[in-house]
């Protein structure tokens, strides 16, 4: 998964790419692991090897200086292509060196205007250009609905869209068709940004913490960060929180594999069957799926052991077209 952290000038973008990055990234890129407390727990019953967790990558992307000059503004669109997902950051912190309050919801308003902007730029043009080339109706169609929707200050990612309009207009990377979750970095660990700013969300997912103490924390130990995070009145790890909202948002969940040589999280889309989920871990366990035996972590851990499990009988055996709950502990009988 690719994230875009997006959001205006000094608002908080690379101290969330270190806090996510839990102070290893430098810059502005980095991977995020997807810190998952049963990972770590699975780990330390099964000691094994190596630990894998999931991971997604952000990237920061700089608000242009000079919106009006065009190679800037063609060089931040090409920063945002590839993202399946925008952490929007607003700053409700004071930042002296900006010289202005904080108002996160008229710095919203801002960026949303402008994503706004981008697209509707867009839709003309391509809807002058099918003048000389004529477009395909479901493709004519979808242009039309994207210039609707812009022309009534509806984004894109509200539009109802069938499957193979969105397949058309993928091609053209159009900013607000984007899902995004706002990332609120306050002053303290407060309630206050949430409530206001849900109420102009438009649907988007609202965290907030203070990005600083996050990187605090992020600077810990796994072990300690939890605790530390809990103590600070964060709602959890930086990298925790907001993988876990973004998967969600996309409709990513994990199963889990165990054992001595790997203990490992693997992210699927929701509604993956037994096999795909298979041709994740290898392409040769998927070819010669027979059988998956699935513990949900939860039973897992109230019993200890897979062979508990099994005597307990909540080791179950499923065929290749059940369906991947999240957290599911999977062991895959192949043949190959
Ligand atoms: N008090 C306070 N300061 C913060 C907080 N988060 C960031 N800052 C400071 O605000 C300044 C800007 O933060 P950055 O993370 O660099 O912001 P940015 O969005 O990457 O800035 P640009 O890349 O210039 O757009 C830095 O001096 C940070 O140390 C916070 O939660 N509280
Ligand atoms: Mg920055």
């Amino acid at each position: 998964m690719e994230a875009r952290i997006i959001g205006l000038k000094g608002c908080g973008k690379s101290t969330l790419v270190a806090a996510l990055a839990e102070g290893r990234g430098e810059g502005h890129v980095a991977a995020v692991h997807v810190g998952d407390a049963r990972v770590r727990a699975l780990s330390e019953i099964f000691k094994p090897k190596k630990t894998t967790f999931a991971e997604f990558k952000v990237r920061e992307v700089a608000w242009p200086e000079a919106t009006a000059r065009k190679g800037e503004m063609e060089r931040y669109l090409d920063a945002l292509a590839g993202g399946q997902v925008y952490l929007h950051v607003l700053r409700a912190f004071e930042n002296p060196l900006l010289g202005k309050s904080p108002d996160p919801v008229a710095d919203l308003e801002e960026l949303d205007r402008e994503f706004l902007l981008f697209d509707m730029i867009r839709v003309e043009r391509a809807l002058e250009r099918a003048k000389k080339a004529p477009l395909p109706d479901l493709g004519k169609r979808a242009l039309g609905r994207c210039q609707e929707a812009l022309e009534t200050e509806v984004p894109l990612r509200e539009v109802d869209f069938t499957e193979e309009e969105l397949t058309f207009l993928r091609g053209y990377q159009f900013l607000t068709l984007i899902p995004q979750l706002l990332v609120v970095n306050t002053a303290a660990a407060d309630s206050f940004a949430v409530s206001t700013l849900t109420a102009f969300a438009r649907g988007r997912q609202v965290l907030a913490f203070p990005f600083l103490e996050a990187l605090e924390v992020a600077r810990l130990s796994p072990e300690e960060q939890a605790e530390y995070a809990a103590a600070l009145g964060l709602p959890g790890p930086a990298a925790e929180v907001v993988a876990q909202a973004a998967f969600a948002q996309l409709g990513y969940i994990s199963f889990l594999t165990v054992g001595g040589d790997e203990v490992r999280a693997w992210p699927v889309r929701k509604g993956e069957t037994a096999r795909e989920a298979a041709g994740a871990v290898h392409s040769d366990i998927q070819r010669g799926f027979i059988r998956a035996e699935v513990v949900s972590f939860a039973d897992f851990m109230k019993y200890g052991s897979l062979k508990a499990c099994r005597d307990a009988g909540v080791l179950r055996i499923e065929g290749k077209d059940y369906i991947v709950a999240d957290g599911d502990i999977i062991n895959f009988r192949f043949n190959v």
